[in-house]
């Protein structure tokens, strides 16, 4: 945990923005795998973290934005507790680390609230993403399950989006230390692979990375072969010679903040020079988006210099013709680039999207797009100083898709699909750096990870 001024700090910021009424926050239950005392691994609800800054299960607390109230509500640990689970702090000492002086049993919480409902007082909530949270808060506000989303607070949500939106210097700290453990897994999985070898025997490798550092993944590990599958978690294939590798990963810092990065590289140890050629048109693409980012920068312009890039590329090798301008407004990029190219990073890897997407990435300057590809970009909006994003453009052949458009000759004023057709066995490249709003620009996090065509050879060689 940080130090309790901290906690108090960021909880006298969202007093600050909101009049009236009472915000109720609920920590994560522990959630079951299989039955109900055998466990996922914990994870924190992370505006609870990030406000209440205790990483347990069971517990909930309220800002009271009239009287200036601020209570936790938990359990105080019985003799059970302590016989499963060892000495546990009292819900007293866990207030005091968090500045909350207030602690009740969790049984008061529904009175409470109902209270503030009965005064004919707001009570703010976040948007719930899961079952029993939502449940939960049904349960307390008196209410349906499927009414709940339509009690969620949107100036609550949009306070704490405006307040976990700038890193503080101490969250930055947080996730240059998880870039620094993949800085490891992404070294170690580009020295473990090698023709022959299975995917999940290097995710293994990756996994005991994180193992030695204590630092549980941020994601579930993508790693594999059939890098065009955007969002693939299976590790089942055997890895061949010619073909490419995308490892897209992400590690967890002491405090909980998430890294996110991906690199791509030949399972051979040497890029041919098909794949080098449009290895490259992504790093570019990735040099290029990445001096788009700073302050005032539209989100939505970063994506579109990635994707402007790409096919600027793309026309060198023949993939792609025309205005590469009028290629990206079009849509015609999404031959190739069918995802976003980043969102918000912190202690969350897509940071804040449980508050609704739309709600972190755009705003009523930038609106989401309908287009097939645009509309999957997760931030649009305007980014400012102290933001921390992840940047990641990427070239996806996806066989499908090739195959349906090439036939429709869809966008064919922009793509050649005679010659995109030979890349249909292709796969996917994609590179990914975290990077820093700074004042004067930006800054990428972290020690560097091999990422030239030279670098990543040279790691696959020691
Ligand atoms: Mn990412």
């Amino acid at each position: 945990m940080f130090e309790r001024e901290v906690y108090v700090g960021r909880r006298g910021q969202l007093a600050s923005k909101i009049e009236s009424g009472l915000a109720l926050f609920l920590g994560n239950e522990e959630a079951p795998l299989n039955y109900r005392d055998n466990h996922y691994p914990f994870w924190q609800d992370a505006s609870f973290r990030y406000f209440w800054g205790l990483d347990e299960a069971g517990l909930a607390a309220t800002l009271d934005f009239d009287s200036g109230a601020e209570t936790l509500y938990g359990h105080e640990p019985t003799l059970d507790d302590i016989v499963w689970t060892g000495p546990l702090p009292s819900l007293e000492e866990r207030g005091e680390r968090i500045g909350v002086a207030d602690c009740r049993d969790r049984s008061r919480l529904a009175a409470d609230v109902r209270a503030a409902l009965e005064a004919g007082r707001p009570v703010h909530i976040l948007p719930p993403y899961r079952g029993d949270g939502r449940l939960e808060a049904a349960r307390l506000l008196g209410c349906s399950p499927s009414e709940v989303d339509g009690r969620v607070s949107e100036p609550l949500v949009r306070a704490v989006i405006a307040i976990r939106a700038p890193k503080e210097p101490r969250e930055v700290e947080e996730i240059e230390r998880a870039i620094a453990v993949s800085y490891e897994t992404h070294t170690t999985a580009m020295r473990a692979t090698r023709p022959g070898r299975y995917e999940w025997e290097v995710v293994r490798e990756v996994e005991a990375c994180h193992a030695r550092h204590g630092s549980p993944i941020s994601f579930p590990i993508i790693l594999s072969v059939r890098g065009e599958v955007l969002h693939n978690h299976a590790h089942g294939n055997r890895m061949e010679a010619g073909q490419l590798v995308v490892h897209d990963s992400g590690a967890t810092s002491p405090e909980g903040y998430a890294s996110d990065i991906t690199r791509t590289f030949p399972v051979g140890g040497t890029f041919d020079s098909r794949q080098r050629e449009v290895y490259e048109i992504v790093l570019k693409a990735l040099e290029d988006a990445t001096a788009a980012v700073a302050p005032g920068t539209p989100f939505i312009d970063v994506y579109k210099t990635a994707a402007r890039s790409q096919m600027e590329g793309l026309k060198e090798l023949g993939l792609a013709r025309g205005d590469a301008h009028e290629a990206v407004e079009a849509g015609a990029h999404a031959a190739f680039l069918q995802c976003g190219t980043g969102h918000m990073l912190g202690l969350d890897v897509h940071d804040m999207e449980a508050l609704g997407e739309d709600l972190v990435g755009y705003d009523e300057r930038v609106r989401r797009s309908e287009l097939f590809g645009v509309a999957y970009v997760r931030l649009g909006r305007a980014v400012e100083t102290d933001w921390v994003v992840a940047v990641e453009p990427g070239i996806y052949f996806i066989p499908e898709l090739i195959d349906r458009w090439s036939a429709e000759g869809k966008f064919s004023e922009f793509v050649n699909w005679e010659a995109v057709k030979s890349y249909r066995d292709f796969g996917g490249i994609r590179i990914e750096d975290d990077v820093l709003v700074t004042a004067g620009g930006r800054r990428v996090l972290g020690r560097p990870i091999p990422k030239s065509v030279a670098e990543v050879e040279a790691t696959m060689a020691g």
